[in-house]
């Protein structure tokens, strides 16, 4: 979230697209309802279903699965051609007047620089701004060039009318048009309005980029970096924006810094990509501090073993030659290319797309460790449960190690929520019998790879030998030192630059916040994002006053948000150009003639005068937001909407004529997978998978209360498939893909009704995802024995929202 849950009650307006947070976040969802209570806010909801969010909407409009980006896009048309825009805002907090390379083009649906044999662009040199004599962008402050990014987006856009929305979302034109103007109603800088989404968004091929359209008409409205504004990702487990921030994806350094790649030999080469420098006069681009983060990382790690001499132990990275995420690692065991497997808390065999091909690729390891407290489908994949896991047991080699863990809530120690909040808890039982927690395992496993690397060497032992490990208890380090660990602490006297008489901390002090990390070795911090949650006043985590002098729920002082204790990001846009609050109810920070205050921690430098003009975005070298994304995302600068991998109308509807671009031109797809994927004429009916209040994932089928209340699988469909088909509520229906089958009980509903697109009328069913073989609830089949195995071209996320099914009755 850019913004907090609390936040969420101050906002006029209130877009829910892209999740269903009534049911998949019911506790942060009471701030909806305090919103439409107190503060007369709209909500809107744009979804397939009609789901227990949009019951309590003030408006709902239905969209096809996967068209997102046309209904957003044709938002941003809207704003622009009726001049719906926060004017101020967008003129100077955003890169509208920046001017684009002569040589960037956009044809037929794809950008210039692509290369069709590599499926991606190979060549993105045009994806750039022009640069002016000073080595800075050009700008037209007065939006008039050809070639400025208003022009290009404005061009762009165009074509995304409400006639093409209702053409290829199935939304009809009206009801397009009034959620337009309701968001429209945001533009004026007294008014606030938030979207909350989350994996309606995420689980497509082209999902990074719906949620970048989003983030674009959040900025065109000036709704980021305000109260009640900000695009809010409402985030899964309860520690998954942890574990993003802590660098657990296969790409990823803690505080989003980022592995080498193999290319990336050279260390000041991979520091100077990252830490670049302003691209306009004046502006702060706080990313050039990488190489302190960076170095503070690596002494955390590898204590006096990294050193200026050794480049602070960049050998001791991997260098990647490819993305390892979950539909790679997948695939290389489909190809025998994989030896052993970690699932720490995973159920892939549930939880990944195509079931048969995770099974395969489970069943071609040599061994598969499972650590988790229950046993789950995938530490008995190896195991015939009839028709819902019909393997042979004989055929398998894999070795199966299971290790029981402890659960969240027989240990201590920090989760942090979609808010960046960073909040400490207390264990709450005693583990059973001889489950351990992951920390301990997971030391056990070190200690003794350790120990093997020390006594017989190896190709590469240095990394492991190296390491620090300077617990109490080695086998067992406690969670409070975990967390110092990645606040980080002073390696030797840190004083000011400015005045280095003056010391800021001391040699072995927790470190108060970022700005002291230093590139010389002098500090250590294993996540800057993190350095502030446990300073020298004790752990910022466990704070739990909730005193709110500014009466928009900013509770400074209770628990700790990264980064230092901010609560609302960019708030320096949430003031004028001159440092006055665009509205001053809801006042974030402000310009009092000598620094920045107010009730937030400024997202700025404190002593900045406005005059100065560095802009809100400091983590952008622009200095302001970014319509054009110039290095970003792997599609292109601006979204442009493609089909899901399995689409029920077969092309593009802004690109007929074009096939190579019906579906995203440079998303995750394996060769092997293609022939997987099945067409519309095979399987008429698009299907969407989500979740239900009443179950967590795969693991409530095991607790008997949640296993009474939602006992077997169901799939939801409108009374128009359902005559279609011949089926009546209760009966048994077959649900099959190109990919497998699964039977289920049909659940007959008004929610979900038939869409028109192009003309062709296209059916939704809703698969939730609860069940297996495993656990007390009704043994089933798994959902994900439909998906397909295909992937966002960014984060590699699977399109688990839309393919296609053929429903009969069973
Ligand atoms: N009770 C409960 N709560 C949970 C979980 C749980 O298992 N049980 N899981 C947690 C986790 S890990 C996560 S990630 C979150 C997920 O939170 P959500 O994303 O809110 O949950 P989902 O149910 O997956 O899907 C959300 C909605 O997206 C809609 N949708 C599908 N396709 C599209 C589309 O193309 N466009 C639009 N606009 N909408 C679409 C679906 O109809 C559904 O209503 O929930 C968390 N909360
Ligand atoms: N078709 C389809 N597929 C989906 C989705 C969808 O919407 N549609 N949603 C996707 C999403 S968003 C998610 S997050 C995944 C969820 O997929 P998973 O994360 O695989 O599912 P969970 O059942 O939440 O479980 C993980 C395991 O963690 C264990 N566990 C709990 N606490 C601990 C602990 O402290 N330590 C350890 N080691 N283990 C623990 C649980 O017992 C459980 O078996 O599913 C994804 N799959
Ligand atoms: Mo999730």
């Amino acid at each position: 979230m850019t913004n907090h849950w609390v936040d969420i009650k101050n906002a006029d307006v209130i877009l829910v697209m892209g999740g269903n947070a009534a049911e998949a976040h019911p506790c942060g969802f009471k701030w909806v309802t305090e919103a439409k209570a107190h503060n007369k806010a709209r909500l809107l909801v744009v979804d397939p279903r009609f789901t227990r969010t949009a019951s309590v909407a003030d408006y709902y409009a239905p969209i096809r699965t996967g068209s997102d980006i046309v209904f957003l896009g044709g938002v941003i048309n809207y704003l622009l051609t009726n001049d719906k825009i926060q004017h101020e805002y967008v003129r100077n907090y955003t890169d509208m007047p920046f001017i684009v390379r002569e040589d960037f083009a956009f044809e037929d649906g794809l950008y210039s620089g692509y290369d069709a044999e590599k499926r991606a662009y190979a060549d993105k040199s045009s994806w750039d701004y022009e640069r002016g004599d000073d080595g800075y962008v050009k700008v037209d402050m007065t939006l008039q060039h050809p070639r400025c990014v208003y022009n290009l987006m404005k061009a762009h856009y165009a074509r995304y009318t409400p006639e093409m929305v209702e053409k290829a979302c199935g939304t009809p034109k009206e009801k397009f048009l009034t959620v337009c103007e309701m968001l429209a109603s945001t533009a004026s800088p007294d008014r606030a309005g938030t979207i909350l989404y989350a994996l309606g968004w995420t689980h497509h091929s082209i999902g990074s980029q719906i949620i970048r359209t989003g983030a674009m008409v959040q900025l065109l409205l000036g709704n980021i970096g305000i109260a009640g504004g900000g695009m809010n990702a409402l985030r899964g487990h309860s520690n998954i924006q942890g574990l993003t921030d802590l660098g657990l994806m296969s790409n990823l350094l803690p505080g989003y810094m980022t592995l080498p790649m193999e290319g990336e030999q050279d260390y000041e080469a991979y520091i100077d990509k990252r830490a670049q420098k302003p691209l306009r006069p004046n502006q702060l681009s706080y990313w050039k501090n990488y190489r302190a983060f960076y170095v503070s990382m690596m002494k955390s790690w590898w204590g006096k073993a990294a050193t200026a001499e050794n480049n602070w132990g960049y050998d001791y990275l991997p260098k990647l030659d490819k993305s390892y995420d979950l539909l790679q690692a997948i695939e290389l065991m489909a190809q025998g290319k994989m030896n052993g497997y970690i699932l720490q808390g995973f159920n892939p065999l549930a939880a990944a797309p195509n079931k048969a091909k995770v099974g395969a690729g489970l069943a071609k390891l040599k061994f598969l460790v499972v650590m988790d407290p229950l046993a789950t489908e995938s530490s008995e994949f190896w195991r015939n449960f009839g028709e819902h896991n019909d393997v042979d047991p004989t055929k398998i080699q894999t070795e199966v190690f299971r290790l029981p863990t402890t659960c969240f809530a027989e240990e201590q120690g920090s989760l942090t929520n979609s808010s960046r909040w960073l909040q400490w808890h207390w264990q709450g039982a005693e583990p059973p019998y001889e489950a351990r927690s992951d920390i301990e395992i997971m030391s056990g496993l070190f200690l003794r790879m350790r120990k093997a690397y020390q006594a017989e060497g190896g190709k590469y032992p240095d990394p492991i030998v190296n390491l620090d490990w300077p617990y109490i208890e080695p086998e067992s380090p406690l969670p409070e030192e975990l967390a110092k660990e990645f606040n980080g602490r002073a390696l030797a006297d840190i004083t000011d630059p400015k005045d280095p008489t003056k010391i800021l901390a001391k040699k072995g002090e927790q470190l108060p916040s970022f700005a002291l990390l230093r590139d010389d070795g002098t500090t250590s911090s294993g996540c800057w994002i993190y350095c502030g949650a446990w300073t020298q006043a004790g752990n910022q985590m466990a704070r739990r006053d909730n005193a709110d002098p500014s009466g928009l729920g900013q509770t400074l002082n209770w628990s700790w948000a990264w980064p230092v204790n901010r609560r609302i990001l960019y708030n320096r846009a949430s003031a004028a150009p001159d440092g006055r609050p665009f509205d001053a109810r809801r006042k974030l920070i402000g310009w009092n003639g000598s620094a920045w205050s107010g009730f937030d921690v400024p997202d700025y430098k404190v002593d900045e005068p406005p005059e100065n003009g560095m802009g809100p975005f400091i983590m952008n070298p622009e200095g302001v937001a970014r319509f054009f994304s110039r290095d970003g995302l792997n599609e292109g600068p601006f979204p442009e909407h493609y089909e899901p991998f399995e689409t029920p109308i077969g092309h593009n509807p802004l690109h007929p004529n074009n096939a190579q671009v019906t579906s995203s031109p440079v998303a995750r797809v394996f060769a092997d997978d293609r022939a997987d994927f099945g067409t519309a004429a095979e399987f008429p009916h698009t299907a969407t998978t989500y979740r239900l209040t009443e179950h967590f994932h795969y693991w409530t089928k095991h607790a008997r209360l949640n296993a009474i209340i939602q006992p077997e699988q169901f799939v939801e469909i409108g009374e128009d498939l359902a005559r279609e088909v011949g089926v009546v509520a209760g009966d048994r229906v077959r649900v099959s893909s190109k990919r497998g089958h699964i039977e289920a009980v049909a659940l007959v509903t008004k929610r979900i009704k038939p869409l028109m697109i192009e003309g062709k009328k296209v059916q939704t069913v809703g698969v939730p995802i609860h069940w297996g073989f495993k656990g007390i609830a009704k043994p089933g089949y798994i959902a994900n024995t439909l998906t397909p195995s295909v992937g966002d071209g960014n984060s590699q996320t699977p399109e688990f929202k839309s393919f296609l099914v053929k429903v009969e009755k069973a």
